[in-house]
Parts: structure tokens; sequence; C-alpha cells
């Protein structure tokens, strides 16, 4: 387990894990949730023009607890077994029950998710975020909103490893998924919020 806060990462809470799920578990996830997971491709709307997301996503959890992001409202699906049975190993080690999960697919070098913090209103103040990640290996970078002068953070999450993002992290620090210039696989990520 590392832990990084300050003062490497401040205004800062992660803990991640790299092994939290085993090889064969993880292996079994990966495949069970890219058959059975419902893929949508969403497109954010600016006025007239409509982009595709770079990537594909599913929104799961319980009845009543819709999302909004960027504009893309939406309604859960149902658990299935493999998202509950991975929600309740994540409730455990996060010490929380998180009521809905946003899954993404990257499904190639080129997929990517763009800057931005996990702040929507309906997380509330200081969210705890569980991202349990799949497949290819992909390069997670952290920045600073405001002190420009910290270096970035730089994870590399790996199949079956489970990053917690907790207290200011969201209000203080953006993420992303940047492209990658070398080809990789398939990567499946799973983040569990608490809908209020
Ligand atoms: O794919 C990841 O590791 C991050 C995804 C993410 O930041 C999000 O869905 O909000
Ligand atoms: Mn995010």
């Amino acid at each position: 387990m590392i832990k990084i806060g300050p003062p490497e990462m401040p205004n800062g809470d992660l803990c991640w894990i790299r092994e939290f799920f085993d090889l064969s578990q993880s292996d079994d996830f990966f495949q069970t949730l890219l058959a059975m997971v419902q893929w949508r491709q969403n497109a954010l709307k600016r006025g007239r023009r409509e982009t595709q997301l770079p990537r594909l996503t599913a929104w799961y959890g319980h009845s009543g607890k819709n999302y909004s992001y960027s504009g893309i409202r939406m309604k859960p699906l149902p658990w299935n077994v493999p998202l509950s049975t991975i929600k309740q190993a994540v409730d455990a080690e996060a010490g929380v029950k998180f009521n809905s999960v946003l899954l993404n697919l990257y499904r190639n070098e080129r997929d990517s998710v763009a800057w931005h913090s996990d702040d929507e209103p309906e997380l509330g103040k200081n969210p705890i975020i569980a991202s349990v990640s799949f497949g290819a290996t992909r390069r997670f970078v952290l920045k600073h909103k405001s002190e420009k002068r910290l270096p970035k953070i730089e994870l590399e999450l790996s199949h079956g490893s489970l990053l917690l993002m907790r207290g200011p992290t969201q209000h203080h620090w953006v993420h992303a998924i940047p492209k990658s210039k070398i080809p990789v696989g398939p990567r499946l990520n799973l983040t569990f919020r608490i809908i209020h």
C-alpha cells in the first residue's frame, strides 16, 4: 500500500494498492465486464457541435442515483454479480458503502480522459472515490489546480489495482488519463462513488 499526501501532495490524500485483486480474479473480472457491461458511446454537446467521448462509458448503481457530467445525464443500470462482488471488496477496504459506479473502457492508446476533478455537486464535499483498473496499464496523472509549480503526480494504474482518492483531493487537484504514444490494449476503469 502506498500513501500519498502532504508534503509531497499538499491538499491531497491518495492510497494506492497495486495488487488489490490477484491476477486470476483480475483476468476474470476484465473478461466478464468487457462482455457483460452495456457500453455506450456518449457525446458532449457544445452548441450545435457534438464530440464523441474518447472512450466508452456505463453507469451502474442503486436505482434513483442519477448522475450528470458535462451535460450527459445517466440513469443507473442495476448492479450485476461481478460489479457487486467488486463493490463488496472495495467497500470493505474504503470503510464506506458506495452506491454507484462509473465505468470507462479505453479501447486503445487513442482513448483518454481529459483533465477534470470528480466534483459534481451530487458527490458532496470531500468525496471519496475508489478507482479500480483492469487490463492494460495506463498512466494516471494529477496536477494541482492553483500551485502550478508543484510537480505532477503520476501513477501507472495496473491490472487489479485500487486507488482511493479522499479528503480535499478533488477540490485542489485535477486528474487525467492522457493518450499513450505507444500502442496499448484495452483497459477498464471503475470509479465507485457515493451519490447523495
Ligand atoms: O480511468 C481512470 O483511471 C480515471 C477515470 C476518471 O477519472 C473518471 O471516470 O472520472
Ligand atoms: Mn475522474
